[in-house]
């Protein structure tokens, strides 16, 4: 049988991307594909879900910008619970606007995302500038190589217009600044260059909807049918009685899914 993806220790010592290979260490380390989506409006809900689900994570993904409660202070106590349980964080702010705009929306305003978030996110509808914008920002701040940026290549939602040339046009913006974009928020895999890490959202354990347009693929689905690398979970976690338990169901049918992958 011939393997249909490397391990995460191939992938770590073959990409160069240093919050890459933080990521891959993880998840060899703590043997999960877990991303979190902490979609509360409370940072006192965040915080309390965080301290029970850091086990099972790789990555905690934030909307930061949904919290009612923000507060420096709180920030400074989600870095140390990221610390603790060994995991990165990733702000999912979308970014879709000019480089120069979106240099400050990165930086600057109250949520200063550029200094707590390992991980950010952005749309390519303005050209490459995007990149450029957010890369300087973070090589401002002294932080060039411990940032990193993902293309919106593919969505999870009914209807959406991200598909083949546009995602063709993302890989492209990819492959050519692989000095900040480490990979993709897409549906399936686009590349299998391990400087491009996969995620995908719009996964729950039984496929289905919501009544918003969302569509939910089973993690088994996405990593081994779509060949994807990490699960991106919000409600199914944050909506069970125990998100603990449930996270951990999902790190072992992700984890699982991934041994089946590299055996
Ligand atoms: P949930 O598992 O509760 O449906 O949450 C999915 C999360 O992933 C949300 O935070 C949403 O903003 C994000 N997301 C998505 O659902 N589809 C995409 O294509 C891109 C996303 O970032």
């Amino acid at each position: 049988k011939v393997k249909k993806v490397l391990t995460y220790p191939e992938r770590q010592s073959q990409c160069k991307h240093e919050v890459l290979k933080r990521l891959y260490g993880i998840m060899e380390e703590k043997k999960t594909n877990l991303c979190f989506s902490g979609d509360t409006t409370s940072f006192a809900e965040l915080l309390e879900v965080v301290e029970k689900v850091g086990p099972y994570i790789c990555i905690l993904k934030t909307h930061i910008d949904i919290i009612t409660d923000f507060t420096a202070e709180n920030i400074h106590k989600l870095k140390n619970l990221a610390s603790k349980h060994n995991f990165l964080l990733f702000e999912d702010r979308k970014f879709a606007d000019i480089g120069n705009t979106v240099k400050k929306q990165y930086s600057e305003g109250i949520y200063k995302i550029s200094e707590w978030s390992d991980i950010i996110n952005a749309h390519i509808i303005p050209g490459p500038g995007i990149i450029e914008g957010l890369k300087s920002a973070a090589g401002e701040k002294g932080l060039t190589g411990k940032r990193a940026l993902l293309l919106i290549a593919e969505m999870s939602s009914k209807g959406n217009v991200a598909t083949g040339e546009y995602t063709k046009a993302c890989v492209k913006m990819a492959e050519e600044n692989q000095d900040f974009v480490v990979g993709y928020i897409c549906q399936s895999q686009l590349s299998k260059d391990p400087n491009f890490i996969h995620m995908t959202p719009g996964v729950k354990l039984v496929e289905g909807t919501d009544s918003l347009g969302q569509q939910y693929l089973t993690p088994k689905e996405v990593i081994t049918k779509r060949n994807s690398d990490i699960i991106i979970v919000g409600r199914g976690i944050m909506n069970s009685d125990d998100p603990a338990t449930t996270a951990a169901t999902y790190q072992q049918a992700g984890y699982d899914a991934y041994l089946e992958q590299c055996s």
